[in-house]
């Protein structure tokens, strides 16, 4: 019905002739836009629009971040802004609820127009856009008619860096950031504490990031995000419609901080030394000794939620046995929403007697979510034999794991993931752990291309997907991955 209507809109518009060309998204390879994620719904109009080098753009007020976008997007191609131009690039700001949030419309005939209810409607507009159009300068820039009206399938589209094992410098998570923005992704989430390293400075306790910020895994790098680096982070994500979501894990995973502060084990712990080996699941934070871990949590917290204005705090979760460990994450997540946030816990913090609000981040393929579901919770899927991209590009890759799934995650498998045969689902997100990520052409490598399925899984719908006709769009869009200097994974079955 959707796009029965928006037909008839653009036979309005455009003037209706039989040789109007409705391509569905999924059936007709050669016509198919590359453009990842691929959209809700696309509308070939005959013709092109010759887009010279000079554009008058018209932005509506509220429209800041997107026109920002839209200028950064004309600098790269060489473009110029004159009032005087023909062909005119207008954002809009219209009142069309089946576009929700982060929807947008883009019209391309005698101008270009984008439209969408918010600011990040329209940034994503013009991110389409920028796939539609080259990444190098050219003479002039040639964009088909068309109508494409779009709008996501899930509200969290995330992709995981583990910071903690290694830690990634400001420069690589702000480009990052702009990576993810490219496709459409919108949480990056970050991994910020682990047993081999602290990585945000906590100004209540400094030792956190003089001793747990200066160790890694054996080979990895060191280092810490200052307040002052966080919040520029933070800013630099909200320009693009990035939210960071901060992860401080506990009560487990936390050998850095007490290595830092010895008093959050308990009296019997003989390792207080700060650990640069690849164990996992064998640090926990003195649960006895409440008195003590509790105020360091709510202490920690507190300063996190300053920082980060995400909705959401990632409390970790994962990987600890402890009879206390129920008490401990219903504390920790009911810590959360008295500051006034929501948290998140991996999957094994169900067992918790927490709000249902709480965030239940999937990332066995097996366990047993149900009984959470049945108490309300929505999911983050991160299942590992799809999601952990620090498993191999291919079975047997150097420096990769295999435990959750012995043939690695190849480009392929991951796209197999459907988020839509989960229930309660809020979106999707995968996940680069760096015990063995040390570089960042490491972490490149294992993240692209495979972050683009993340972002299609996120956004697209299920008929709209076919691993084909992606694998032909990725190939188009080669360059734009070559424009913003990643250093991919050659995917054979790219032929790159
Ligand atoms: C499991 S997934 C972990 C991480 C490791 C990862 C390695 C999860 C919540 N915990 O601590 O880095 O496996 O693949």
């Amino acid at each position: 019905m959707k796009i029965l209507l928006a037909t008839l809109a653009a036979c309005l518009l455009a003037g209706c002739g039989s040789h109007m060309d409705q391509t569905p998204a999924s059936n007709n390879t050669s016509e198919q836009l590359s453009l990842i994620p691929y959209p809700e719904s696309v509308m070939r109009m005959p013709g092109t629009l010759v887009l010279n080098k000079v554009v008058h753009v018209e932005t509506a007020d509220g429209t800041e971040t997107s026109a920002l976008a839209l200028k950064r997007l004309l600098n790269t191609l060489d473009i110029t802004r004159d009032t005087s131009a023909s062909t005119q690039i207008q954002l809009y700001l219209v009142d069309e609820p089946a576009l929700g949030d982060e929807g947008y419309r883009l019209d391309v005939d005698q101008q270009i127009i984008l439209s969408a209810n918010t600011d990040t409607g329209l940034f994503y507009a013009v991110q389409t856009l920028s796939q539609l159009l080259p990444s190098q300068v050219q003479a002039n820039y040639e964009l088909p008619n068309l109508s494409i009206t779009d709008s996501p399938a899930f509200s969290w589209r995330g992709n995981m860096l583990d910071v903690a094992r290694s830690f990634l410098p400001v420069a690589y998570v702000k480009a990052h950031i702009d990576r993810m923005a490219r496709f459409k992704l919108n949480r990056l989430h970050l991994h910020l504490s682990d047993d081999q390293g602290w990585r945000v400075e906590i100004a209540g306790y400094p030792k956190l990031t003089e001793i747990g910020g200066a160790s890694a895994v054996k080979g990895g790098r060191s280092g810490f995000y200052t307040q002052a680096e966080i919040r520029e982070l933070v800013s630099y994500g909200q320009a693009r419609n990035v939210t960071l979501v901060p992860e401080i894990d506990l009560p487990g995973h936390t050998q850095a901080a007490i290595a830092s502060y010895n008093e959050l084990a308990c009296d019997d712990v003989t390792n207080l030394a700060p650990y640069n080996g690849l164990e996992v699941g064998f640090s926990k934070l003195c649960l006895t000794d409440p008195d003590t871990i509790y105020p360091f949590v709510q202490d920690v917290l507190s300063e996190i939620v300053k920082l980060f204005p995400s909705e959401y705090i990632h409390i970790g979760g994962d990987e600890i046995k402890d009879p206390l460990y129920p008490e401990f994450i219903a504390r920790a997540t009911r810590m959360v929403s008295d500051l006034g946030r929501t948290a998140i816990a991996w999957e094994e913090g169900s067992v918790a007697d927490n709000d249902p609000d709480v965030l239940l981040q999937l990332w066995n393929d097996q366990y047993d979510i149900q009984p959470a579901l049945d108490r309300g919770h929505q999911l983050i899927l991160s299942p590992c034999s799809y999601s952990y991209f620090d498993h191999g590009n291919y079975q047997g890759q150097p420096d990769t794991y295999d435990w959750c799934r012995k043939e690695g995650v190849p480009l392929a498998r991951a796209y197999q993931l459907n988020p839509q045969d989960f229930e309660q689902v809020m979106g999707v997100e995968s996940a680069m752990w760096s015990e063995l990520v040390h570089s960042d052409n490491a972490a490149d490598n294992r993240l692209w291309p495979r972050v683009a399925v993340t972002a299609e899984l996120g956004w697209s719908r299920e008929d709209d997907r076919n691993y084909q006709e992606f694998l032909a769009r990725l190939n188009a869009l080669r360059p734009m991955l070559d424009a913003m200097g990643i250093e991919y994974y050659r995917e054979p079955q790219l032929g790159w």
